[in-house]
């Protein structure tokens, strides 16, 4: 892949957009590798994924503005396509998603990380959706997904306005769950970077996930996912169907068993994924 990394470390992969001279902006090419790298996850080893950026300055920096400039309204439809099928696909991954945001999320930059479950960010993170300053709109689900995250009235101030705001920001808003600050120690020397205490807390929630029960998670991730789109009556009933799959797993007969076992010298073994 020429623009996309992937790596595995036990059941926690991460995958990092490596166009770090375009601030990782996003061409066909990178949507592609993309899209190649998370159809080709291990679902029955990785249990969590972590999307970054490569380098210290952007997660992605938008969509790319040089391939977008001669697009007819033809071609502009299918590379929102493009984008929207692949985040789309990041959205409804099986598994939990942490977009952890190193830098600029600008624009396509800030939809990616929005299709993720959970944001976490470097205290120099900035995000936007700057696309009406270019004439267009946002077009990878920024005018559906930022309203559904943040609200609609805020939604509508950061899209109509273009204008970026900062990690405290975000975190304010809830677009982010967490800022990630550099380490320093007495005399003031950074002894972590905030991208390095970024990658850290993330790989950290992320093994948290993966201890937990596989399908039980997944199922979560659905249940919160589709009740969402549904109207109450019928998102209880999307639990209930979900909660019952989880009986006569094994992860389920094991869980309960070992809370059940009076034992208090005991050590939980990994669930399995059955
Ligand atoms: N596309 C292409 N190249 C980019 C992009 C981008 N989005 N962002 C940065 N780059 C390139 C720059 O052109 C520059 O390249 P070069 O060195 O060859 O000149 C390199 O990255 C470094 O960038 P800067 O020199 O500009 O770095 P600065 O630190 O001065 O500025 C900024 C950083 C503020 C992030 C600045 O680069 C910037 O404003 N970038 C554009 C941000 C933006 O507007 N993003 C939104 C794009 S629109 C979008 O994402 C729409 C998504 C939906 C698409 C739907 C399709 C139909």
């Amino acid at each position: 892949m020429e623009f996309v990394l992937y790596e595995e470390q036990g059941s926690v992969a991460v995958l990092t957009i490596n166009r770090e001279r375009a601030l990782n902006a996003l061409n066909s090419t990178v949507l592609e590798e993309l899209d190649q790298t998370i159809n080709a996850i291990d679902l029955d080893t990785i249990r969590c994924l972590i999307i970054t950026g490569a380098g210290a300055k952007s997660f992605v920096a938008g969509a790319d503005i040089g391939e977008m400039s001669s697009l007819t309204k033809e071609e502009g439809e299918a590379f929102g396509r493009k984008g929207n099928d692949v985040f789309r696909k990041i959205e409804t991954l099986p598994i939990p998603v942490i977009a952890a945001v190193n830098g600029f999320a600008l624009g396509g930059g800030c939809e990616l990380a929005m299709s993720c479950d959970i944001r976490i960010c470097s205290e120099n993170a900035v995000f936007g959706q700057p696309e009406v300053g270019l004439g267009i709109t946002p077009g990878f689900g920024g005018t559906q997904r930022l309203a559904r995250i943040v609200g609609v009235g805020m939604a509508k101030q950061m899209i109509y306005t273009a204008r970026n705001i900062k990690a405290a920001e975000a975190y304010r808003i809830g677009l982010v769950n967490q800022v990630c600050a550099a380490e320093t120690d007495a005399e003031g020397n950074v002894v972590k970077t905030a991208q390095e205490v970024l990658m850290e807390t993330a790989r950290k929630l992320a093994s948290t996930i993966a201890k937990n029960a596989p399908i039980a998670v997944r199922n979560c991730k659905k249940a919160i996912n589709e009740g969402l789109e549904a109207p109450m009556d019928q998102a209880i009933v999307i639990e209930e169907k979900l909660f019952g799959d989880c009986f006569e797993t094994e992860d389920q007969k094991y869980g309960m068993a070992f809370f059940l076992d009076k034992n208090k010298e005991k050590v939980k073994a990994p669930f399995l994924n059955r």
